[in-house]
């Protein structure tokens, strides 16, 4: 056998058309793409019929949390490299890139990598990669971009809340001024930190505190305020940035009016923006506190709306997890989790901020039926690629050149079924999406050329420690407009 995979009989989409197309695999790369019949299982010491399936470039989740320590409220996060991962692979998703987080005490970035490193070696099942998280961008930290190049990082992420990591304004631009030099995207956080300590206050002063008055605390505005701020930043120093985890239309504009300006502003929203609203955060007992993220699930439909629309005229460059789960109630030990109603009346502002969702990213969005599968396909595995770095090493199937990471899904017409925790392969005791009507599933996950994923036999046959830290490259994607020096007269 000439090969050592072949993938018959699929819908082959890539971002630009779907297509009968027959992959072929040798040493754990896109060998051939190939119009269908022009391959069969005698070239391979491996086959897999799609049977009809659609076959995409394997998942690209640029936005998980993996092991970190406190830092959006009290407890450290439930899934470490080797859960994430594994939920990561079963979901479809080949890549992701999670975060190595800085802490204020700390002022070396380096440092605060090698540590993940070590975190992360020898521990996944998915190819992985990390942006830094600045919290202290003092000299040391801006000192060591050009190192962090070298070490195959390209993206940074910077807070405008929380008090663990927010930065004010004056060091987002020392952050901003450097990444420019260095050809780093810089991914933002954008809240008013303020706006949200206030409104804190003023729900504590009348003793409202149930789950659901998270939302009231993380009002729209404070998403749209920080967005134009960061927006405007970006555009007096001139570099590329990413503003995370979108929920708001409104904010969306904001981002939508910088691209049509020429402006390098590339914006990431998540599931939980288009299936999840404030009601979920009203459910009966303590129950809302695992719909708990920030920004949080907006009003109603016509949000939902908004994002989809935004996704699909293209102001959204990728859609992410935001993954980043706490334990609800720890079964084994019998004590109380880090989510816990058991403070004075079960207060909000002690839910730590996230939700899981790296393993139903994919199937949550495919199964809405809501954007073409050539959409779909840019804003969860190529665009991740190219805005970060990665392509087309990840995120598409080009011959010769693209890792063979391939997501081959169920024929259509496959059984609807309901979303249970059980199902997941993640370390969290729920899903903010119990019950959800899923009408796909990845039914094989290829990594590299290995089947690391196969549903129906053995589920997870991929190894731990197999999933390889990839480098990483410049972005791909428009970055400064002008590579003259950056000079303050010129403004
Ligand atoms: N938002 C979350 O919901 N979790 C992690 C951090 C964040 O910004
Ligand atoms: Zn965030
Ligand atoms: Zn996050
Ligand atoms: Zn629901």
């Amino acid at each position: 056998a000439v090969y050592d995979l072949v993938v018959l009989n699929g819908l082959v989409v890539t971002e630009e058309k779907t297509g009968e197309f027959d992959i072929a695999v040798a040493d754990g790369k896109i060998s051939k793409v190939v119009p269908r019949g022009q391959l069969s299982e005698d070239n391979a010491k491996r086959f897999i019929d799609a049977e009809g399936g659609l076959v995409m470039p394997g998942g690209i989740d640029t936005h998980v949390h993996l092991d970190e320590p406190p830092l959006y409220g009290k407890g450290s996060t439930a899934d470490n490299y080797e859960t994430g991962t594994r939920s990561a692979i079963a979901g479809g998703t080949t890549t992701l890139i999670a975060f190595a987080p800085q802490q204020k005490s700390q002022p070396s970035l380096l440092a605060c990598l090698e540590a993940t490193h070590i975190r992360a070696r020898s521990n996944c099942y998915s190819d992985y990669s990390f942006h830094l998280i600045c919290s202290n961008a003092g000299p040391t930290a801006i000192s060591e971009f050009a190192a962090l190049r070298e070490a195959g990082i390209s993206s940074l992420k910077i807070y405008m809340t929380y008090e663990a990591l927010q930065l004010n304004d004056s060091e987002i631009l020392d952050v901003l001024f450097e990444a420019r030099k260095q050809k780093i995207v810089t991914m933002i956080h954008a809240e008013n930190g303020a706006l949200i300590d206030w409104t804190i206050k003023k729900l504590e002063e009348r003793e409202l505190f149930a789950p659901k008055y998270h939302a009231t605390s993380h009002p729209p505005v404070a998403e749209v305020e920080a967005t134009y701020r960061a927006i405007s930043l970006s555009s007096f120093i001139d570099t590329p940035i990413l503003i995370v985890h979108v929920s708001s239309p409104s904010a969306a504009k904001h981002i939508s009016d910088a691209q049509k300006k020429g402006l390098p502003i590339y914006a990431e929203t998540c599931p939980q923006y288009l299936f999840l609203t404030r009601r979920d955060l009203d459910k009966p007992g303590f129950e809302g506190a695992k719909c708990v993220c920030s920004p949080p699930p907006r009003e109603g439909k016509d949000d939902q709306e908004g994002i989809w629309r935004a996704i699909e005229d293209g102001t959204f460059t990728v859609l992410s997890s935001d993954h980043c789960p706490f334990l609800y109630d720890n079964v084994e030990t019998g004590k109380k989790s880090v989510i816990s109603p058991e403070y004075p009346i079960g207060h909000f502002k002690y839910i730590p901020n996230g939700i899981a969702g790296v393993e139903t990213r994919l199937a949550l969005t495919l199964s809405a039926n809501r954007i073409s599968p050539e959409k779909f396909v840019k804003v969860t595995s190529t665009n991740p690629a190219k805005l970060y770095g990665l392509y087309p090493k990840k995120g598409a199937f080009i011959p010769g050149e693209s890792d063979a990471d391939i997501t081959v899904w169920y024929p259509t017409g496959m059984k609807e079924f309901r979303l249970k925790n059980e199902m997941l392969h993640h370390n969290v005791d729920y899903t903010p999406y119990e019950g959800h009507v899923m009408k796909q599933w990845p039914r094989y996950t290829i990594l590299r050329g290995e089947v690391v994923w196969d549903k129906d036999h053995g589920g997870i046959v991929g190894k731990k420690g197999y999933g390889q830290f990839v480098k990483r490259g410049v972005s791909t994607l428009a970055g400064s407009r002008s590579d003259q020096e950056w000079n303050v007269e010129d403004f």
